[in-house]
């Protein structure tokens, strides 16, 4: 079967998009990509998107698709081997823990952008509540769900990425509290796809967005990401 046109369109530092990059790359299938400035949304983007948020993956150049779990889904059933379980409870399960790892990014976005040092607290308070439900969940790999990669490795890695970034005596990842998402994800982040997943300068929009924050949470990220330079 030959493989649809597939035209992905992005914002720089969107985790959700980096998801559906790493798992499009994982399974090596060709793509077309289009940044667009989440501060001026052009209107071709918005006649076509649904919920004006990216991904949005536009296939065979009329068929706009959005979420990205479900593009992850549909990018995976294009070609073997597939990266969901055949069983229908442990698939239904990955579904589940891809989810959870939507309000994690959630969680981490109230935390990179908290206003307060007490709204900064209770950010990361509950995203510790869910990186200890993942740390649980993670099997002795050295992907996520066992020996095999899966939808929840690149539903789950830009999320890492970015606590890896940002250390922070405050921060919810202190690697040494979960053994086994730290070494899940000293493999993960080796893995091509996953480097090669972001914009080349993505710690310095990063941090131009940090610092464009009020409040505490952002300026105090970037000054850390500053001072660990590279
Ligand atoms: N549930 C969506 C979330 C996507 C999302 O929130 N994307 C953000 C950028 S990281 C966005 O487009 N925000 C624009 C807006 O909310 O207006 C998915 O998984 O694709």
């Amino acid at each position: 079967m030959a493989l649809p046109h597939l035209h992905l369109v992005s914002f720089p530092l969107c985790p959700f998009v980096q998801r559906s990059v790493i798992t499009l790359k994982h399974k090596k299938v060709p793509f077309e990509r289009t940044f667009i400035d989440p501060k001026d949304l052009p209107g071709w983007f918005l006649e076509k998107s649904p919920t004006g948020k990216v991904p949005l993956l536009i296939v065979d150049q009329d068929t706009p698709l959005f979420e990205s779990a479900v593009i992850n889904e549909y990018v995976d059933e294009l070609t073997p081997p597939h990266l969901m379980p055949a069983d229908p409870l442990h698939r239904a399960l990955a579904r589940a823990w891809i989810a959870f790892a939507s309000d994690m990014i959630m969680a981490l976005h109230r935390w990179m952008t908290a206003p307060t040092e007490e709204a900064f607290r209770e950010a990361r308070d509950e995203a510790v509540k869910g990186l200890r439900r993942m740390e649980e969940q993670c099997q002795a790999g050295p992907c996520f769900s066992g020996p095999d990669f899966t939808l929840l490795d690149s539903t789950l890695a830009p999320l890492l990425m970015r606590y890896d970034m940002l250390q922070d005596p405050d921060s919810p990842w202190q690697p040494a509290e979960y053994p086994r998402l730290a070494r899940w994800w000293q493999h993960i982040s080796a893995l091509p796809e996953v480097q090669d997943s972001t914009v080349g300068d993505f710690r310095e929009r990063l941090m131009r967005f940090l610092n464009a924050q009020e409040g505490f949470a952002g300026p105090r990220l970037a000054a850390g990401l500053a001072a660990r330079g590279h």
